[in-house]
């Protein structure tokens, strides 16, 4: 059954819509509504503001995303930290800067549509909501892998076809950001943020991270390979569908300057963001629909 999206979604109504073993729902932080997936093979957590992942965890393994202690989990703001949504802009609006960097995917509650076990133990969501006139759907396969798949739509009556951009902005959990390596991006030009937007060639080599770094890889559809020697583990995150991924870390200056990062957490984390940005926005014609998918996997070194 298809919930109206008008549907009251508090805990007590999902937990009587959807009643899976390894499933609840509760009132997390902010008071916000979210879904907790507790089972043999898997813990995870998603909040119904943003179509929000804040916590992945396969058995035998540490947290692999990274949440800051210092989010806010209010109404019509970001959660900083797990796998926010990037929709229907990437950053700031190209005209209009009253407008919420990033879209505002992140920023409105979706609905619950329908939930499912998996073979392996895990457990699937998928969540729906509109935003302008594109039709989304979310799919969030919590198992031994996270894997995550943004279909948007165009209704077949749209009067003219429409551009979008998009980004599954990951933030994975390193030990410390001056030990890591991402491997998969060496063949690929980039543009680079850090600097003045220049575009530069590829650099032939695996990233590592001497300060700041914010670039755009495209047009690349290679998964990426985060090796973290003292985690002695290796994150993967392969992809479908898109043509960018956006690698980021913002170091001292610019973490100090966002209330909602804490000053000292910028060693804890690395995002490789699976997106179509920029040349790689995605334009749909009437009936048309485009499907985004990233798989987030981790293993001992
Ligand atoms: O994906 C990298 C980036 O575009 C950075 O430039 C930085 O702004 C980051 O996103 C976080 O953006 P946010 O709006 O979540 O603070």
């Amino acid at each position: 059954m298809t919930p109206n999206p008008g549907d009251a979604q508090t805990p007590e109504d999902l937990k009587e819509r959807f009643c899976f073993r390894g499933l609840t729902f509760e009132r997390g932080s902010g008071g916000l509504v979210r879904a907790v997936v507790s089972t043999d093979s898997v813990t995870g957590e998603l909040y119904l503001h943003g179509a929000h992942v804040t916590a992945f965890r396969p058995h035998g393994h540490e947290s692999v995303l990274w949440m800051s202690a210092a989010s806010v989990f209010e109404p019509g703001k970001p959660i900083r930290g797990g796998v926010p949504i990037c929709f229907p802009w990437f950053g700031p609006h190209p005209s209009d800067n009253t407008l919420p960097g990033h879209g505002r995917a992140r920023l409105q509650e979706w609905t619950l549509a329908s939930v499912w076990n998996f073979d392996d133990g895990g457990i699937g969501l998928q969540l729906q909501t509109v935003i302008d006139n594109f039709e989304l759907s979310y799919h969030v396969h919590f198992g031994r892998r996270l894997e995550l798949e943004l279909r948007v739509s165009l209704p077949s009556d749209a009067a003219s076809p429409a551009i979008f951009e998009e980004a599954l902005h990951t933030y994975l959990a390193v030990s410390d950001i001056r030990q890591v390596r991402v491997a998969g991006l060496e063949s690929s030009e980039f543009i680079d943020k850090v600097g003045n937007a220049a575009s530069m060639p590829a650099t032939g080599e695996p990233i590592e991270f001497p300060g700041e770094t914010d670039r755009v890889y495209a047009p690349t559809s290679s998964p990426c390979v985060l090796t973290d020697p003292e985690k002695c583990r290796t994150i993967t995150v392969a992809k479908a569908g898109s043509q960018s991924t956006v690698v980021w870390n913002p170091w001292i200056a610019k973490s100090a300057r966002m209330p909602d990062f804490g000053d000292h957490e910028w060693p804890g984390m690395v995002c490789i963001e699976t997106a179509n940005v920029g040349a790689s926005a995605v334009t749909l014609h009437a009936g048309q629909s485009h499907t985004m998918a990233a798989v987030i996997s981790v293993s001992h070194n």
